[in-house]
């Protein structure tokens, strides 16, 4: 046995591979990160090393204090996950007070966490606190459709939203409440970290422009499909434009209005209608 047996380990490579599959993950784009739950540290704790330093983050996260985490290493490849997880992933426990975290197991070759690995946390700790602990996943991507659309459109949460609403039914059944934008900005730590944060207050997607996607979930079920959907919408958007016939019929705010009502949307965003 080894901790690549546990099958949340084997759940988190299925989900990077399938990103990769997907070609959202060119070189070493993008990162997952992973909130084990209470009975998953303890099924895995017997790997645990609890030896390495601890490292400051620059932020705290007091609502993570003591989490353990799985999260992909800085400059390693979605495409070699599967062939080698011990050395393209983490386990990472955080500290009494939020502020610093340690290596517990993984990164055999000696990486590090993510370069997004502050933003992750951010992320995590407004959505611990926003779902009562329901969510456990931040996984960034750069799908190229939704990225494509960050040159055409304004970047408001109301132009992306309402565009990929109106494009595909399924979309404001998956993401009721929208989908955030943030403008260009430095990847990494700092201002892209906190103005992602505060978006996943309202949002479970947070588009970045000429970049990618953040997006949180409760499941990897739920965290992929929702990445997933999103880039199908931005496909057919982008399709449909490039066909010259986007004005002739899309899903009218009428529509959007009885989806949320049939559904009982109880989440559905109407602020970002007309
Ligand atoms: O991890 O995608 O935004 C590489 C990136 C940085
Ligand atoms: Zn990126």
């Amino acid at each position: 046995m080894s901790m690549l047996d546990a099958e949340v380990v084997q759940e988190y490579i299925r989900m990077c591979d399938d990103g990769w599959l997907q070609g959202w993950h060119e070189r070493n784009a993008g990162n997952l990160t992973y909130r084990l739950t209470e009975a998953e540290v303890e099924e895995c704790e017997i790997y645990f090393d609890y030896t390495d330093d601890w490292v400051e983050m620059d932020i705290s996260v007091e609502n993570l204090a003591e989490e353990f985490f799985i999260t992909t290493g800085a400059g390693k490849y979605f495409r070699n996950i599967a062939l080698d997880a011990e050395d393209c992933l983490g386990v990472v426990e955080i500290n009494e007070d939020g502020d610093a975290y340690r290596v517990v197991w993984g990164f055999s070759g000696g990486a590090v966490p993510t370069s997004e690995f502050p933003s992750h946390m951010l992320n995590h700790s407004i959505k611990k606190e926003a779902t009562d602990g329901l969510n456990r996943i931040i996984y960034h991507a750069h799908p190229e459709a939704i990225v494509s659309l960050t040159s055409i459109l304004p970047l408001t949460a109301k132009a992306f939203s309402s565009a990929l609403w109106r494009t595909i039914t399924e979309c404001p059944i998956v993401f009721p409440a929208g989908v955030g934008v943030v403008e260009w900005m430095m990847p990494g730590a700092g201002e892209i970290a906190v103005k992602t944060s505060e978006l996943m207050e309202t949002f479970d997607a947070v588009v970045w422009a000429a970049h990618g996607m953040f997006v949180s979930g409760a499941t990897f079920d739920l965290a992929f499909g929702l990445m997933h959907t999103i880039e199908k919408s931005a496909r057919i958007y982008l399709n449909t434009i490039s066909a010259g016939k986007r004005s002739l019929r899309t899903i009218t705010d009428t529509q959007l209005r009885d989806i949320a009502e049939t559904f009982d949307l109880v989440d559905f965003n109407y602020s970002l209608l007309d």
